[in-house]
């Protein structure tokens, strides 16, 4: 059955707003009607979609205000919106302050409008809950908010795990994991590119790593790591996105004197051509509840070698679809990027694992149903985590 959602996610580059917002097209895409929210349009929004639209939060300053009240004017716009469009499900991605801002919006529109109260469904989706949202300075309000919701879900049952030990809720969390349009997010064949950075026989391979460079990336390492490989092979390193370890990154390739094999290419919408052309991935973060970014690598067909920390033993099958290795096991992670970068065979079997493990488990048509089924399943539930006063 159709149903009106509102999806209130972060617009800046990362895999929480890319999550909610493919999940906001897929879902238009099969009828239903998704509202998205955020103070900006989402990066992967894209044009015009019948079923979909977009709705700015303002929030206005004051000279008394040291920062900006989000959490007021998102909550006002949820009530704006449930009201005008009688949204059915609000679904809130990553806890911080969506959640709260949806508890907020739906105790407003049971006082006030009681035919209207939409149902709230929190997405985890990582630091809100191992970083920030286990913080002493946000955890229990953060905590009130999850259990304060109809539903709950995590994208990986590490994440599932961790929220527990880090918050006290009781709330019942579903994983369901993140997912990618498979047709968009395969290898496309792109040549003259590829030649274009080997700068036509310069270097042999192409090293790439997606961020948005934050301190859990550990960007110095991919420098690290990639200035090992360069020792055995004549590769070049690929660093794309923005965030605020890019200046501490530029300044790392030069002290390694790999000023020549680096090339920062800032932040790019479309990810794919650039991963088509890529032989190796990079993914040595601190911390990964998922890892979205080795997700799309893989489906590209470009074998990753990551860090063994949260979610990423379930996307990636050590020695099968990727290589784990403890985060700080740098010459490790830079000997199987090597044995990939000069093995064929090797390479080959890996890519075609990983691709082959996408499209088995991650992709829109099997993980979309999923969110289908539980909004369904938390609207029909007969209570509520509200008390609507008659
Ligand atoms: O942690 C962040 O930087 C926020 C977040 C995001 O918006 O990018 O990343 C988290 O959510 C992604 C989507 O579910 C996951 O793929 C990432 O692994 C997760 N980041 C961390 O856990 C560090």
């Amino acid at each position: 059955m159709a149903m009106t959602v509102g999806m209130v996610c972060y617009a800046s580059v990362g895999g929480s707003g890319i999550v909610a917002t493919e999940l906001a097209k897929a879902l238009a895409m099969r009828g239903h009607s998704v509202h998205v929210v955020s103070s900006e349009a989402p990066f992967r929004l894209g044009g015009y979609q019948a079923g979909l639209s977009f709705h700015r939060v303002h929030s206005p300053a004051y000279p008394l205000f040291r920062e900006p009240q989000y959490l007021l004017s998102l909550a006002t716009k949820i009530v704006q919106l449930a009201r005008e469009h009688h949204l059915d499900i609000v679904h809130a991605h990553y806890a911080i302050p969506h959640a709260t801002a949806a508890y907020l919006a739906r105790q407003i529109l049971a006082d006030t409008c009681h035919d209207t109260v939409p149902r709230v469904i929190t997405t985890l989706h990582g630091t809100d809950i191992t970083i920030v949202g286990s913080d002493a300075s946000y955890s229990e309000t953060v905590a009130f908010s999850i259990e304060q919701s109809d539903g709950v879900t995590a994208v990986s049952q590490s994440l599932k795990e961790e929220t527990y030990r880090a918050l006290e809720i009781d709330s019942d969390i579903r994983v369901i994991p993140n997912f990618l349009d498979c047709d968009t997010h395969r290898r496309v064949e792109v040549p003259e590119l590829r030649r274009r950075f080997l700068e036509n026989g310069r270097f042999e391979k192409l090293v790439t790593h997606i961020s948005n460079f934050r301190p859990v990336k550990r960007i110095e390492r991919v420098v690290e790591i990639f200035r090992l490989i360069r020792e055995r092979v004549p590769a070049k390193l690929l660093l794309i996105g923005e965030g605020p370890e890019v200046g501490g990154a530029a300044r790392r390739v030069h002290e390694a004197g790999l000023g020549d094999a680096v090339e920062m290419l800032g932040e790019q919408d479309e990810v794919v051509a650039l991963l088509s052309i890529s032989d190796l991935f990079l993914l040595p973060s601190s911390q990964e509840s998922f890892g979205l970014a080795a997700l799309e690598a893989m489906a590209s067909g470009v074998p990753v070698v990551a860090s063994r920390v949260g979610g990423l033993p379930e996307v990636i099958d050590d020695g099968l679809t990727g290589f784990l290795h403890p985060p700080d096991a740098l010459r490790a992670m830079a000997d199987s990027g090597v044995r990939l970068l000069t093995d064929p065979e090797l390479h080959q079997r890996v890519s075609r694992a990983a691709r082959r493990v996408v499209e088995r488990r991650f992709c829109a048509d099997r993980i979309v149903p999923l969110y289908e089924a539980y909004y369904e399943e938390v609207r029909g539930r007969k209570d509520s985590r509200v008390t609507i006063r008659q």
